[in-house]
């Protein structure tokens, strides 16, 4: 019956993924996507990318085969060639570089959380090369997990799925009602806050899920250090601290009291720009309804201050008493086994290498939990070879064009490269610039483990592999290629073996799996009291004496973002905003989906919101073109104007780019966010993250 539907569970990851859906296929095509009711994540809701997943999987420009560049880098002449020709072509000039050169001088490029993440690590580790990244990373989660794991041994979320609703959820630079998965969904946010939690949003932006909240703290950008530590203040001198948990289970609580004395209200008022009787309300209404969520987001981490901002905000939950607690934020099961990375395979020396790794020590460095290379020191490495140069680089799944600080130098750097690989969906300016275009599957076409809510892994999930889009293959299946033609260590195992290895202690095969879609166990509460913390003390660390040791500071701190109307007096007279970029928007993933019609008819143009003082300060009017400059350039986008917004705060949206112009570039420097953004230090010294938010900016109508 060539023409009946066939309808397949599954899990859907448009974005970082999670929601279980039936996936419906006609001849061989996904035509229908729907939420699946019995799913402990979204019990059936779905978001609008996810809905039109078949316009993505048939979209008339996916990549279907591999291209090898004919005309000039850049050029758009490209030819076909067979899976064989294209991987024993790249081979051959990886193992040509990697002789002459060291395998450092090889790097391997990914972009967010992505099915393939770990098997990018795995294959960097075989390759033997020190030299990967991912352009969130510093600037994206590994503050806030390295951070949950020095300070309270294990990974945190929101328990949204236990008996016990939270009282309360403290919503900090976070907007889960639109980016969604980040360890949580929306449909889990949006039903406790239907169930009549209080909430509470920190943020510039009054977003939709600031809408649901009482209290809206529309904070100064770059300044969450010195909320928190107000909070702390407060907390602690008011003594609506959790007592029997702060002298049973944490140390160092004499010592941040001291430390915190001087960080009163008035104080933090002055720097965030919140009033202090909002600061005091914020804090009494976390520490006195329990259980509370504290959720944190992005706008934490993209500052050059990160590690402090996320440890002062880390220890909020701690002396509140909310840690592993029914209705709180719990610590992750880890129910199957991590990753098998093959760290081992990394030859002696080599993480000595790894760029940025001296100096950034919780990124790169052997204390780090992923340990990754530093993406300015990468890309400068490319462009000028110091400390030595990087001649190859093949990316599995990410623009950095679009998505990297400094897009202008990233331009530069790449252009630089003898050999560029890199595997995507579509064309994007990024592929266009490569010497091997490589076709990659979409979710329907892969088999993947899913250990989920993100990090923790208290649910897994299982994918089975639903169509074929003309002769496009799984990241994982290139690298496990890649491996075997380069004769490397560990190639006599690919990804099936690595499913089975990871669901060994639940007794499963992805085969058994697969028909299953998700396993869930029960949370185990409070498990610190049997064996303690996964930390050195075995308590919650509220100074913390490891990072100490390697020349931090024990206790969080606040540093004034580098550039900002304080730091920056003179240069904020001609630059008077505060720009933030990259506020999530439910249409797009990134800097994906425009050329997707049922996507990007939803918005059509790039958008910076402003406020109306701001607005009429420059004689800009709602849905007018305008000019964003920062010192480093400038880009153009419509104005919305919005009362909803700090009114000293520009937001520009990130991932602009055009498909629908003209090739190689495809406009991508003309509406991009990272064309104002700056990837120069000074970094934050444990992580090296840079600041995309909180950075001086004017606007101007076009
Ligand atoms: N200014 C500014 N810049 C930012 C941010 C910000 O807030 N502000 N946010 C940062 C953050 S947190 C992140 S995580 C990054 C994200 O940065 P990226 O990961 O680079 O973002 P995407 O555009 O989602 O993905 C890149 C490419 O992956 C392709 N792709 C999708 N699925 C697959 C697949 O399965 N295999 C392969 N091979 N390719 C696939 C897409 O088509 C797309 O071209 O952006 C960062 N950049
Ligand atoms: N639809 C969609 N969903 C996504 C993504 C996507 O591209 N599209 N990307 C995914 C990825 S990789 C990530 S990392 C997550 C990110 O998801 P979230 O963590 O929710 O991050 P954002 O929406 O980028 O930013 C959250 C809020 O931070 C605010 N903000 C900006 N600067 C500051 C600041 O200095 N302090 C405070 N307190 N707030 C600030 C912004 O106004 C914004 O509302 O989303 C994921 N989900
Ligand atoms: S939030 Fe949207 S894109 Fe992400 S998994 Fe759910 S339906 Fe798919
Ligand atoms: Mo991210």
């Amino acid at each position: 019956m060539p023409d009946s539907v066939e309808i397949t569970k599954s899990v859907c990851r448009v974005c970082h993924g999670g929601c279980g859906v039936f996936v419906h296929v006609k001849d061989g095509k996904v035509i229908k996507v729907k939420g699946d009711p019995d799913s402990p994540m979204n019990q059936g809701w779905m978001c609008v990318k996810g809905v039109k997943s078949p316009d993505i999987a048939n979209h008339p420009d996916r990549l279907q085969y591999p291209l090898r560049r004919k005309g000039e880098r850049g050029s758009g002449e490209w030819e076909r060639i067979s899976w064989d020709e294209a991987l024993t072509e790249i081979a051959s000039k990886v193992s040509s570089i990697r002789q002459e050169t060291g395998p450092e001088s090889i790097a391997l490029g990914q972009g967010t959380g992505r099915h393939h993440y770990m098997h990018v690590v795995r294959f960097a580790n075989q390759l033997g090369t020190p030299n990967w990244y991912e352009p969130g990373l510093a600037q994206c989660f590994i503050p806030r997990i390295t951070v949950s794991n020095i300070t309270y041994g294990g990974f945190v979320v929101g328990d949204y799925y236990g008996e016990v609703p939270p009282k309360c959820i403290l919503f900090w630079a976070h907007n889960p009602l639109v980016s969604g998965p980040d360890g949580e969904l929306a449909p889990a946010v949006k039903r406790a806050l239907d169930k009549g939690c209080k909430a509470i949003a920190v943020d510039p932006r009054k977003t939709e899920t600031a809408k649901r909240c009482g209290q809206w703290l529309a904070i100064r950008p770059g300044t969450d250090a010195a909320l928190a530590l107000a909070m702390i203040n407060v907390i602690i001198n008011e003594g609506i601290y959790d007592k029997e948990f702060v002298e049973k289970w944490t140390v160092g609580f004499n010592e941040l009291k001291a430390h915190v004395e001087a960080f009163t209200p008035e104080w933090a008022s002055g720097i965030t720009t919140i009033p202090v009787k909002d600061i005091i309300e914020a804090a009494r209404t976390y520490a006195t309804n329990k259980p509370a969520i504290l959720e944190w987001g992005l706008g934490i981490e993209q500052n050059h201050n990160s590690l402090q901002t996320v440890r002062a905000i880390a220890i909020l939950r701690a002396i509140t008493g909310n840690i592993d607690v029914p209705g709180g934020d719990i610590i992750g099961m880890n129910i199957i086994r991590s990753y098998p990375t093959l760290k081992d395979k990394l030859p002696e020396g080599m993480g000595k290498k790894r760029l940025g790794a001296e100096e950034f020590k919780l990124l790169g460095g052997w204390r780090a939990f992923m340990p990754s290379a530093h993406i300015p020191a990468l890309f400068k490495a490319m462009r000028t070879g110091d400390p030595y140069k990087i001649r190859g680089l093949l990316i599995f799944g990410n623009n950095p064009l679009a998505t990297v600080a400094n897009s202008k130098e990233v331009y530069e750097s790449l252009k630089e490269l003898e050999l560029l690989v890199v595997t995507d969906l579509f064309m994007t300016p990024t592929a266009a610039l490569a010497d091997y275009v490589l076709p990659a599957a979409f979710w329907t076409e892969t088999k993947q483990v899913i250990g989920y809510p993100l990090v923790v892994e208290n649910m897994v999930m299982a994918q089975p592999r639903i169509t074929q889009t003309g002769e496009c293959r799984q990241d994982e299946w290139i690298m496990d290629e890649l491996a075997r033609k380069l004769g490397l260590p560990g190639a006599e195992e690919g990804l099936d073996e690595v499913m089975d290895y990871q669901l060994e202690p639940l007794g499963l095969k992805y085969e058994d799996l697969k028909n299953t879609v998700c396993k869930f166990p029960p949370h185990e509460y409070r498990r610190y009291e049997k064996n303690g913390f996964r930390t050195p003390s075995r308590k919650v660390e509220l100074v913390c004496k490891n990072l100490e040791r390697i020349g931090y500071s024990g206790l969080p701190e606040f540093k004034e973002p580098p550039e900002s109307p304080v730091s920056m007096p003179e240069v904020t007279k001609e630059f008077p905003y505060i720009l933030i970029t990259g506020a999530r928007r439910s249409e797009f993933f990134h800097s994906e989906h425009r050329q997707v019609s049922s996507l990007r008819e939803l918005r059509p143009d790039p958008q910076a919101e402003l406020h109306p003082e701001a607005a009429k300060e420059n004689g800009i009017s709602d849905g007018d073109w305008i000019r964003i400059s920062s010192p480093r350039g400038f880009i153009r986008m419509r104005a919305r104007v919005t009362e909803d917004i700090h009114p000293k705060v520009v937001s520009v949206e990130h991932g602009w780019w055009f498909p629908e112009k003209k090739g190689p570039l495809f406009g991508v420097f003309e509406s991009n966010a990272n064309v104002l953004t700056s990837n120069k230090p000074p970094y934050d010294p444990g992580f090296g993250s840079c600041q995309l938010r909180g950075l001086l900016c004017k606007v101007e109508r076009e």
